[in-house]
């Protein structure tokens, strides 16, 4: 796939039950505002009917707003509304079989938990790694034990390919993620549970391009 690493700075996972009682699109909406570059659709508990119909409402807000939609475990899902990726983690879809499934074109994010999972996920065909849990989070009960930003320097060593990161990410450290190597950042709390989600959202831009800055990537 042909994309722009900046396509690729600021994942918003959508969360249900994390977002304060307000619904996907207008979460969605005011991440956008903010300057969230990928919406990335996660839900665990909906059918695939209300799946699809989420994927849907998502994938005319992206596009309107020149984003990117990349659903979250579900390949068939991405297909079905045209999306531009997909994300598998290490339960779901081995990688290799997602890239087959979604050609050569679409995005495919993989989590890699440690180097072999990353080095794996490369071979498989990978686009980008989700990189962590680098901090503790309580928005994914079967995380696993937080990495610190170790891992992604070693990553960020041996690899090329963008590292998103992602795991307890905030405005207060976001800056060291990106200092130590990460591309960009995903997050659900931290914006999805903010009360200003734009403005959340647009901290979290700033503190990203300020690091790139840093590294002279923009
Ligand atoms: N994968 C690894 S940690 C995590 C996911 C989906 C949860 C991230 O949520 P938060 O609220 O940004 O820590
Ligand atoms: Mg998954």
């Amino acid at each position: 796939m042909n994309f722009d690493v900046r396509q690729l700075a600021l994942h918003v996972l959508t969360d249900r039950v994390l977002s304060l009682g307000r619904d996907m699109v207008t979460v969605a909406t005011a991440a956008l505002d903010g300057g969230a570059t990928v919406i990335q659709l996660r839900d665990k508990t909906a059918s695939t009917r209300l799946l699809i119909e989420e994927a849907v409402a998502l994938r005319a807000l992206t596009r309107e707003r020149g984003a990117m939609l990349i659903v979250n475990d579900r390949i068939d899902v991405a297909l079905a509304v045209d999306a531009d990726g997909a994300h598998v983690g290490q339960d779901d879809m081995p990688a290799a079989l997602a890239r087959q499934l979604l050609g050569p074109e679409r995005i495919l994010g993989v989590s890699a938990g440690n180097l072999e999972e990353a080095a794996e996920a490369i071979i498989a065909g990978a686009d980008y790694l989700g990189v962590g849990p680098i901090y503790a989070t309580a928005s994914k009960a079967d995380a696993g034990q937080p990495q610190g930003t170790a891992l992604l320097r070693e990553l960020a060593a041996q690899h090329t390919l963008p590292l998103i990161a992602i795991g307890g990410i905030h405005a207060e450290n976001a800056a060291e993620v990106i200092q130590a190597g990460a591309t960009g950042i995903a997050v659900i709390s931290a914006v999805v549970s903010a009360p200003d989600i734009t403005a959340a959202t647009h901290d979290l831009r700033q503190i990203l391009f300020a690091g790139w800055r840093g590294k002279n990537m923009l």
